[in-house]
């Protein structure tokens, strides 16, 4: 099955999740050494929050970042599955990086974006996707064909599970609501970084 003969929800249908929920729902349903960027923004905290795997790795300082590290992870290491969590404001700072994945269509990459309207973590200041902007739309206008909206927590499962098994690159977006993180990363960055390395075996 592939994410296009799933149902497909609209973002005005798409049910308000929470974050916190949803990185515990992925995190739950790994089980080889998948790879996980969270972003900037809210993602890395919900990503730590819902269980420290060494795999996982933490995004202390630029916006925009979770797509290319996971691409450059996913191509890197194609027998990997490899996840990207990224806000909204967070990729529409980097949207570029979307045509890059189309146009080098790895099937291990995985690209999560949670939106929430605004840029929570600095202030809630909102972005674009509160008054016109459709994530999925221009995923999909960027060449990701298997982009979606999870229309609630069951379908957002769905979509997981077909990415965990089917031919990438995806793209899932989830709206979430404006509960704070469940968690605060260490922020330690050499740390992250060389633990991240030696999961990975791409140690120096
Ligand atoms: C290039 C850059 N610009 C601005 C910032 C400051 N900044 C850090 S996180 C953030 C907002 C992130 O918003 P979003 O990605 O939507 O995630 P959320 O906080 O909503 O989870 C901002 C403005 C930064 N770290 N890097």
């Amino acid at each position: 099955m592939t994410a296009n003969e799933l149902k497909s929800a609209s973002r005005d249908t798409a049910r308000l999740m929470n974050r916190s929920d949803l990185c515990r729902r992925l995190v739950a349903k790994l089980k080889q050494e998948e790879a996980v960027i969270g972003g900037i923004g809210n993602s890395h905290f919900d990503l730590w929050a819902s269980g420290q795997r060494p795999q996982n790795f933490y995004m202390l300082g630029s916006m925009g970042l979770a797509v290319p590290i996971a691409f450059g992870v996913a191509l890197a290491q194609p027998q990997r599955r490899v996840f990207a969590l990224e806000g909204d404001g967070s990729l529409l700072m980097q949207l570029g990086a979307l045509g890059t994945v189309a146009r080098h269509a790895l099937k291990n990459l995985v690209i999560i974006v949670f939106d929430n309207g605004m840029y929570q973590i600095t202030g809630a200041q909102p972005t674009l996707t509160s008054y016109c902007t459709d994530l999925v739309a221009m995923a999909k206008g960027a060449g990701l064909a298997q982009s979606v909206w999870a229309a609630d927590e069951a379908h957002y499962e769905e979509l997981i599970d077909v990415a965990l098994k089917g031919e990438g690159p995806w793209f899932i977006a989830a709206r979430t609501d404006q509960q704070p993180p469940a968690g605060v990363t260490e922020r330690d960055a050499a740390k992250i970084r060389g633990r991240f390395m030696q999961a990975l075996g791409a140690s120096r």
